[in-house]
């Protein structure tokens, strides 16, 4: 798996936080300490982990939560933010059907490896790669990639005779007729020397790729940053690819650096296999390594659900209505599929399961059937008397058992509603149900 002590290390911070009874300076302390001992354990720059938890401890401590959130889970919000934000934006290659892809970096960082991962990957997308080995240096090279592209089974251009990496490159293109995404591995040398850099160039000013990728090993950890500053300055290069990141306990240091220094990170390699391979995007990527599902998901839920003041009065002072019922289906099918939202709750609330289980088409059969009533009926339910009912059905295209039963759901949210008993109680419960119910 990608970066296990990372991992374990931001999951053990938020355990930790979410057994806390209550959220005061010492939780908020502690959590940030386990924070940054992780992160500088991954060879995260002290500078940008001290700028990141100062940032979180302030806010946590101070910020009144925004809507629907609890203080905790505004804590959680703010730290993943400002993951995403030290690891990056990340990037895309928008992969098209005539592209021209090179690959740079210095030697054993990974590149040939990484030519026919990505060849793989773009192959499973529909489009069509094709592999040019142009590293002379290596006498090995040739070889190497050839058989790695007879297993994905990718076409191959090389030429284990010719010393010039840049006609190989020529011939390749003309063979392939330029069609295609065409994945150059180019050759790398021990540092980055000027001799490097000037083949490099030489081959960029003759080829004009349409991306220009550098393949970084993340095992060198924050130096990558360095390293990332130095090619740039001699070529132009669009993105990174972090190679080695399952090995790497230096993982986070090598994202955050590139991140630090402008690089977007494309691409990372997390294993020898060809499917180790996968587009880098910090949100998801934060999401997995602190453990909970669509974190993205989850905040923008959470924001939707706000709680709402108004709407708890009026139930408190008894008055819920049809027309509750129906704002909440309404935000419920804003939100998408209520199964989808379980999914992505950290917190699973505790809400009898046979009323989580109310379908989603139910939901929106039963709002077509409030579209049928009169405000009065929608106001006073109790009035929905047979006569009525029947009426409704006709009205709305379905049967008076639909109608009894979105009446019966009433009744029973009704009765739960009263059995709160005290605000505070209802507030806690307008929450959870907010989060599964979209109140
Ligand atoms: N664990 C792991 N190993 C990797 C990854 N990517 C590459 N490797 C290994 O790193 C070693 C070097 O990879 P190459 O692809 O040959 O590196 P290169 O940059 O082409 O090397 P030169 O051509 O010598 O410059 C190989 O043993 C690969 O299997 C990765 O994401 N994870
Ligand atoms: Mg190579």
């Amino acid at each position: 798996m990608v970066l296990d002590k990372l991992r374990d290390g931001l999951q053990g911070a938020f355990v930790n936080l979410r057994k806390a009874v209550v959220v005061d300076k010492k939780t908020v302390k502690t959590f940030i300490k386990d924070i940054q001992k992780t992160l500088i354990s991954s060879d995260v720059n002290v500078e940008l982990v001290f700028k990141l938890s100062s940032t979180i401890e302030e806010r946590g401590l101070l910020e009144k939560p925004p809507g629907g959130l609890s203080r905790k889970e505004n804590l959680i919000k703010l730290t993943y933010e400002q993951l995403v934000d030290l690891l990056g934006a990340g990037g895309k290659v928008s992969l098209g059907d005539k592209q021209r892809i090179l690959l740079v970096g210095t030697q054993g960082s990974g590149k040939t490896t990484t030519a026919a991962k990505l060849a793989r990957h773009v192959k499973k997308r529909g489009l069509n790669p094709k592999l040019i080995c142009a590293d002379t240096f290596r006498p090995a090279a040739y070889d190497q990639l050839k058989q790695l592209s007879a297993k994905i089974d990718v076409p191959f251009y090389g030429d284990p005779g010719e010393k010039n990496s840049l006609s190989i490159i020529k011939r390749g293109l003309r063979e392939f007729k330029d069609e295609g995404v065409i994945i150059i591995d180019s050759e790398g040398r021990h540092k980055l020397n000027d001799d490097l850099m000037e083949e490099i160039r030489g081959v960029y000013s003759e080829i004009k790729p349409d991306k220009t990728l550098l393949v970084l090993d993340a095992t060198i950890g924050q130096q990558a940053g360095e390293q990332a500053k130095a090619f740039e300055q001699h070529s132009k290069v669009d993105g990174v690819i972090l190679t080695k990141l399952d090995g790497s306990a230096k993982g986070g240091g090598a994202i955050s650096a590139c991140a630090a220094t402008g690089a977007p990170v494309y691409y990372v390699g997390v294993g020898e296999h060809l499917e180790d391979f996968e587009e880098f995007d910090a949100e998801r990527f934060v999401s997995r390594l602190i453990g909970f599902g669509d974190m993205q998901g989850l905040l923008e839920r959470a924001r939707e659900a706000d709680f709402d003041e108004e709407a708890a009065k009026r139930m408190m002072s008894g008055k819920f209505t049809l027309n509750e019922v129906y704002t909440q289906i309404e935000q419920v099918s804003q939100m998408g599929s209520m199964k989808k939202l379980l999914e992505l709750m950290p917190f699973q609330a505790k809400i009898p399961k046979d009323m989580l289980q109310i379908q989603e088409d139910k939901m929106k059969g039963w709002k077509i059937i409030m579209d049928s009533m009169t405000d009065e009926e929608k106001t006073n339910p109790p009035i929905i008397k047979r006569n009525r009912v029947e009426r409704i059905a006709a009205g709305s295209g379905s049967k008076p058992e639909d109608v009894r039963e979105l009446l019966t759901y009433y009744k029973r949210m009704k009765k739960m509603m009263k059995s709160v008993g005290d605000e505070r109680k209802l507030r806690r419960l307008m929450k959870r149900m907010g989060s599964n119910f979209g109140m």
